[in-house]
């Protein structure tokens, strides 16, 4: 017998655990937290067991696919690179560069490897047609960071260990772990707050696991953050409580910003947002008050109409009160493999897109207009996609669309060990190992957490004779893609193909801020990780302003002309244009909703996390299902402009009145998938609802929280929508 306990991280969502597994041979006896983790201290939420569903569940793809006439046949690696290449040059010969499209799903950040060299594949590319799950994430948060603070990863994280006053705006981090917030065991970092003496304040139009444990929760409007910091901002101007800590920002500017705030009283967006005009004062009384607020906001305040604005006031609304780059406060990480100084700083606006005419970011387009590009003819539309870790049909809005322009395209190839309701519309899959198969070191959300740490995993089990990892299909594609080559060139691709990331973690390492350059006699290297397998604790958030901020005269650009232009278009659909008829009682906002036991779209695969009550359900007010006549556990019908599905409900009065949430990541009952337990909790699609026309217009997220729906009984089958999705489906049968 060669049992043994192995040390590991999971990275399956931001709030890096450190996993304790043993294993017998290839065998896994148990996943569990690893005690001696100081971060997460033997932390682990139910998906961490998981892991080992996903090792070894016989429907994951372990060599690549290619669809034929009989459908699904496993072919060669090599074979399978040189016809993914050849289709991709062949397009790009016959139609330009533009003509391929890249989707990089959400995994991609969890994996060292694809980092590090998706990079150089997306420039060999060279197309304009890059989009990803940004724009259907945290788009805003990027845009505020390069803006204000030079870099658009420069993105500050509540100091949750440290703060007296925790205000959390449209975020469940319970349920979700934390996000732009890597904070594992966040309960406990909940409870110590308020052990402390101090508060959590949670608003959502939902009262979440998160708001349960806060010492008060409000609701609010969907969508209506904005009207609420603009209200707050508008308080502390006319109290003048603005913090002696904010003399640096521009007076000129500050000025301004006093000018723009003035038509927002409490009294004024009270009704809008649904909170009390006087709860407003207090709230913004109290956090001025104490000794270390921070504000925070997450998805429920990025990825809605105004998104871009509630995430640029919620850090105004910090600087007014000193709370950035201060402990307890909005505070920057110093990680030990330090990105910043190798990635672009975001740029924003360069050009457009084709078809909407949408603005890029960082050379991305909004995914929301991906199935335009397909789908409108002219020059530069998208005849091939690479989708690599992503599964766009359900986790991007008007799934439908996108999923029908699929069928339009010459070529498309997949980077993923699952076949979703994605990658079903591809030529060739070619799926990488799984996460236990890999060497593991956070290169992103090191970047985003509470505490500066630092651990490399190494792969639990040695990745089988013939697999490949995500960066060794990222290497093989772009060798073959590369069309001339210099002896540099071959020689670097002779390198990484023999040393793979870690050699380029090493030397991030070395070369960073606790790095053996700056300290030749301490100073961490990858050796120097790979002996401490529980990580190395590198202590509490510092300040580091103003050195450590990326701007060029290294001061916080407050942006204001930037940003508060967005307020006239605030002001249209609050103030002038009509509202949506509040007299239909069949009328309810939309907001999505995370399970702790459920990951985006791709876990769904595993029996233990989604057996038991199904909880892809409409949650809906008890009134709300009076006034219909709607019993729980009744399938309604709901339709947005966009399409319908229908789900049974879940009768609450944990949410807001008017308001409906509706989990994502659900609907996996298109045919020609692979993961048959996933198909058997099928669940229905949130995204054939959201309407791909509806985006926070400044700067092209998606609307996937807080657009107008209607709740119906259900009725006969709806024949038209029936025909439609079975257009839909490929035509190819599986293997
Ligand atoms: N278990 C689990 N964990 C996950 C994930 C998962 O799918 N499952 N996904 C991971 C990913 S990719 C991400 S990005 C993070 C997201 O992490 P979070 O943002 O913490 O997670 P959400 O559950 O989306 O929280 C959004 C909250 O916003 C509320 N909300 C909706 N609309 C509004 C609004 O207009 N205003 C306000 N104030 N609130 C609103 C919703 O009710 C919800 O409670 O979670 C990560 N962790
Ligand atoms: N309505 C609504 N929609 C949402 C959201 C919401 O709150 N509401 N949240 C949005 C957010 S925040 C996100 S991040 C997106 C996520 O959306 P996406 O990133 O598009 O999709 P995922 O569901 O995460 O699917 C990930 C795919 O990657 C594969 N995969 C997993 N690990 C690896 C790996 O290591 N390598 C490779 N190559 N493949 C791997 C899986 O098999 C799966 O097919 O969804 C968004 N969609
Ligand atoms: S919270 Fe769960 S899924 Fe997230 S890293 Fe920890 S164990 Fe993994
Ligand atoms: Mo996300």
């Amino acid at each position: 017998m060669t049992r043994k306990t192995s040390y590991h991280t999971c990275n399956l969502c931001e709030a890096m655990c450190g996993l304790a597994i043993e294993t017998d041979n290839e065998q896994i006896l148990s996943i569990k937290g690893d005690k001696q983790d100081s971060f997460s201290r033997g932390y682990i939420c139910p998906k961490a067991t998981a892991l080992q569903d996903i090792y070894e569940d016989p429907e994951r793809l372990t060599k690549p696919l290619e669809r034929t006439e009989h459908g699904w046949t496993t072919i060669a690696w090599e074979e399978a690179f040189d016809k993914v290449a050849a289709n991709l040059k062949r397009i790009q010969t016959q139609y330009g560069q533009n003509s391929v499209g890249t989707y990089l799903g959400n995994p991609n950040v969890h994996n060292m490897g694809a980092l590090l060299f998706g990079r150089e594949l997306l420039q060999t590319l060279n197309t304009k047609n890059m989009y990803s799950a940004t724009s259907v994430d945290q788009l805003p948060h990027h845009l505020v960071a390069s803006k204000l603070f030079g870099h658009m990863l420069k993105m500050p994280v509540p100091d949750i260990d440290r703060t007296d006053f925790f205000l959390m705006l449209g975020a469940n981090p319970v349920a979700s772990n934390g996000s732009i917030m890597t904070s594992p065991d966040i309960k406990n970092r909940i409870k110590a707050i308020q052990k402390r003496g101090g508060k959590i304040i949670v608003i959502d139009p939902r009262k979440t696991e998160t708001a349960e444990m806060a010492n008060k929760h409000h609701f609010i409007k969907p969508g209506t953050d904005a009207l609420l910091l603009l209200a707050m901002i508008h308080v502390i101007f006319e109290s003048n409580i603005i913090d002696d800590r904010c003399n640096h920002l521009l007076s000129n500017e500050l000025d301004a910003l006093r000018e723009d705030v003035i038509p927002y009283s409490p009294e004024r967006v009270a009704d809008k947002v649904g909170m009390d005009s006087v709860e407003i004062r207090r709230l913004t009384y109290a956090f001025s008050e104490a000794k270390k607020p921070v504000c925070y906001g997450r998805m429920g305040a990025s990825v809605q109409s105004f998104g871009t604005l509630s995430q640029y006031l919620i850090m105004v609304f910090n600087l007014l009160n000193g709370r950035v780059d201060t402990e307890g406060g909005m505070m920057f990480t110093q990680p030990a493999a330090d990105l910043l100084s190798h990635t672009s700083k975001g740029h924003f606006d360069r050009y457009r897109s084709r078809v909407r005419n949408l603005p890029e970011f960082n050379g991305e387009f909004p995914v929301a207009t991906l199935a335009d590009e397909i789908l409108t003819p002219g020059k530069d539309q998208i005849k091939a996609m690479i989708f690599a870790a992503g599964n766009p049909v359900i986790s991007t809005p008007n799934g439908n669309k996108l999923d029908k322009a699929l069928q339009e395209l010459d070529f498309v190839v997949s980077i993923d060990f699952y076949l979703n309701e994605t990658n079903r519309h591809a030529n060739i899959i070619l799926p990488p190992v799984s996460q236990l198969e890999r060497d593991h070191y956070d290169l992103i959300f090191n970047l985003l957490s509470v505490r500066n740490t630092a651990k490399f995993s190494p792969a639990l089990f040695s990745a089988p004779n013939n697999a490949k990892q995500d960066w060794e299909i990222y290497l093989s594609l772009t060798d073959r893609l590369k069309s001339k080559k210099s002896l540099r060139d071959k020689l670097i691709h002779r390198f990484h193909k023999k040393y793979g990331p870690t050699a380029q973690l090493d030397l991030l390492l070395r070369t960073g801020p606790y790095g053996k350059l700056l300290n030749p006699f301490s100073g961490l290297t990858l050796k120097a990780l790979k002996s401490n397998p529980h990580g190395i604790d590198l202590g509490p958030l510092k300040p580091q302003l103003p050195n450590g901020l990326r701007t060029k005269n290294k001061q916080i650009e407050l942006s204001r002309d930037f940003f508060m232009k967005d307020l006239t278009r605030l002001e249209n659909t609050f103030f002038k244009q009509p509202q949506a008829d509040k007299e239909d009682k069949a009328n309810f906002t939309l907001i999505g909703r995370r399970h702790i036991r459920s990951n985006n779209s791709w876990m769904h695969n595993s029996r233990r996390l989604v057996k038991g009550k199904s909880r892809c359900t409409v949650m809906m007010h008890s009134s709300d299902c009076h006034a219909l006549k709607l019993k729980d556990g009744e399938t309604v019908e709901i339709t947005s402009s966009v399409g319908s599905i229908t789900l049974p409900i879940e009768i609450t009065d944990q949410i807001a009145k008017g308001v409906i949430s509706i989990p994502h990541g659900w609907g996996h009952n298109k045919k020609g998938t692979r993961w048959s337990t996933a198909e058997k909790y099928a669940g229905a699609n949130a995204n054939d609802l959201t309407d791909d026309n509806m985006i926070d217009q400044f700067c092209g997220t998606a609307v996937l929280n807080g657009l107008t729906v209607k709740v119906c009984p259900k009725t006969k089958p709806n024949t038209s929508q029936q025909k439609h999705r079975e257009a839909a489906e490929p035509e190819a049968q599986e293997a």
